[in-house]
């Protein structure tokens, strides 16, 4: 495969891992070199280097720079900036979704979808570019006026996770850009080779623009790097995406120093499937948000919780789906499922596994690692389901793995308190044709999570909508809606015309 590699490196134009463009623009590299793996075969596909600490200071002291340019320019000027690195995406769609593909382990259809998302939030960019609204507000004072504006933040660190390893990373750069920032990207030590390519796209159309070397950063590293980001109070907001383990880390480092953070973290989540659902459409929902990504996505469903009545009907439709799924090379069209990341996946894969057994739980479609031919990077598992209690410990912790839990219910009641008895909170579902059922799952007594959804499986959002959850997802927001707010700072503007000087709340006060 090391001529696959090769050639995607060659549709994308990279040269170079390890250098810049020819200006040496928007990031320095380290030395210290590690080897980068993928999933797919199993072979080296990239040294890269990881940051030392001078290149930190320097990328940061360069960011900082470049933050007092970038942010005079006019918003929907950084807006065309954005539009054209979504025309450049367009046109590397297919070798980037290609790389995520064999970089992180999706199925080729993923990876290109991952790159849509890029694309899409480009567009979503630009647009917002020239929407940054602020309200006015009526003073109580005569010959006043009131009004907010919102002020970009300075430099947004920006640690993004192996399963979106792309995607995850232009919700919040394009954004953050138009609304004036600049972007330091931690990209996981998992995909760095995936940042990489994407730094070189739009590197070009940084230089063409003369865009300020430093607005576009791109740091290499693992954990360490993370905690630098954290605790340097010159990044002035840190999005991160990944475990809760993490979120719970940066939170506490970077709220120490009282800076501001948004956390995408874990999910565990469930489609309620209703004795009036359609149930071949909840089926396609169920198996794609089960093992799509192989059960790495935020998103992906982990739990089914499936009304008694239709429980026994579902499971068979389950059963039989599931032995139709192929699994192997990502990049083949006619598989559905690829890798897990690496081998310490699999472990957590195969330890999850032995907690439900023990636990009770009853596999009605066994797991467990496949070898063979095809198989030799030890990466690929089987997908599996097993009936449990919902209050297992196991199917309260996301494991990330197409492991899939289906449990029974009889009220909704009862189907919508298991849903929320989990300590996360990012996405949900119901499928059901009843709108009684459909709303009440939708109002303030049901679902918990950031993103409830009706007859849609519990993946899949679209960018127009604000992403993120509660409870121990970490309640952040990102991408759509007015997710933008959390990438700026609020300032209220009083102004008085007047020749008095009147206080507020009627004080008198003569000098
Ligand atoms: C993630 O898994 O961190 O909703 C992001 C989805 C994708 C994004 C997932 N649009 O599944």
């Amino acid at each position: 495969m090391e001529n696959k590699i090769q050639h995607i490196l060659q549709l994308l134009n990279i040269k170079e891992i390890n250098k810049g463009s020819s200006t040496g623009s928007h990031w320095f590299y380290g030395e210290n070199l590690t080897s980068i793996f993928s999933p797919v075969d199993g072979e080296e596909i990239a040294k890269v280097s990881f940051a030392s600490k001078e290149v930190y200071d320097k990328t940061v002291e360069q960011a900082e720079k470049a933050f007092v340019i970038w942010r005079n320019w006019p918003a929907p000027k950084r807006g065309e900036i954005v539009r054209q690195i979504g025309e450049a995406l367009r046109a590397h769609k297919s070798a980037l979704g290609t790389l995520v593909s064999y970089e992180m382990g999706k199925s080729l259809q993923e990876g290109l979808g991952e790159v849509q998302e890029m694309i899409d939030i480009c567009d979503f960019a630009v647009g917002l570019s020239r929407q940054l609204y602020g309200l006015t507000m009526h003073s109580e004072r005569p010959q006043h006026r009131m009004y907010e504006q919102w002020h970009p933040l300075g430099a947004v660190g920006i640690i993004s996770a192996f399963n979106f390893p792309v995607a995850v990373w232009t919700w919040n750069a394009v954004l953050a850009w138009v609304c004036g920032n600049v972007c330091i990207w931690k990209p996981s030590e998992k995909t760095p080779l995936t940042a990489i390519a994407c730094q070189q796209i739009i590197s070009k159309v940084f230089e063409e623009n003369k865009v300020p070397e430093g607005v576009s950063c791109l740091l290499c590293g693992d954990s360490i790097l993370g905690e630098k980001l954290a605790r340097d109070s010159k990044i002035a907001l840190l999005s991160a995406t990944g475990s809760t383990r993490m979120g719970k880390a940066v939170a506490q480092a970077v709220a120490a120093r009282l800076g501001k953070y948004l956390l995408e973290l874990g999910g565990n989540n469930a489609i309620i499937i209703s004795a009036e659902a359609d149930l071949d459409m909840s089926l396609i929902g169920a198996v794609f948000g089960a093992v799509g990504t192989a059960g790495q996505r935020c998103t992906s469903t982990r739990r089914l919780i499936i009304h008694e009545s239709v429980y026994h009907t579902f499971k068979e439709k389950l059963v039989k789906a599931y032995g139709q799924l192929k699994i192997g090379n990502p990049l083949d069209e006619q598989n559905h499922v690829g890798p897990l990341i690496d081998k310490q996946a699999v472990a957590l894969y195969l330890a999850a596994i032995e907690k439900c057994k023990a636990q009770g739980g009853n596999f009605i479609v066994e797991g467990g690692v496949l070898s063979g031919e095809v198989y030799t990077s030890g990466c690929y598992v089987k997908p599996c389901i097993a009936e449990v209690e919902p209050h297992f410990d196991i199917v309260k912790t996301e494991t990330f793995a197409p492991i899939l839990y289906i449990m029974k219910y009889k009220s909704l009641d009862e189907a919508i308190a298991i849903q929320n008895d989990v300590p996360q909170g990012l996405s949900s579902a119901i499928m059901t044709n009843n709108l009684r059922e459909a709303e009440l799952f939708l109002s303030v007594n049901g679902s918990d999570c950031g993103i409830a959804n009706v007859n849609i499986g519990t993946s899949g959002a679209e960018i127009g909508g604000a992403f993120g959850g509660e409870k121990e997802t970490g309640g952040g927001r990102e991408s759509g809606s007015d997710a933008w707010r959390a990438y700026m700072r609020r300032q209220t503007n009083t102004i008085n015309y007047s020749t008095q000087l009147p206080l507020a709340q009627g004080i008198k006060f003569d000098i």
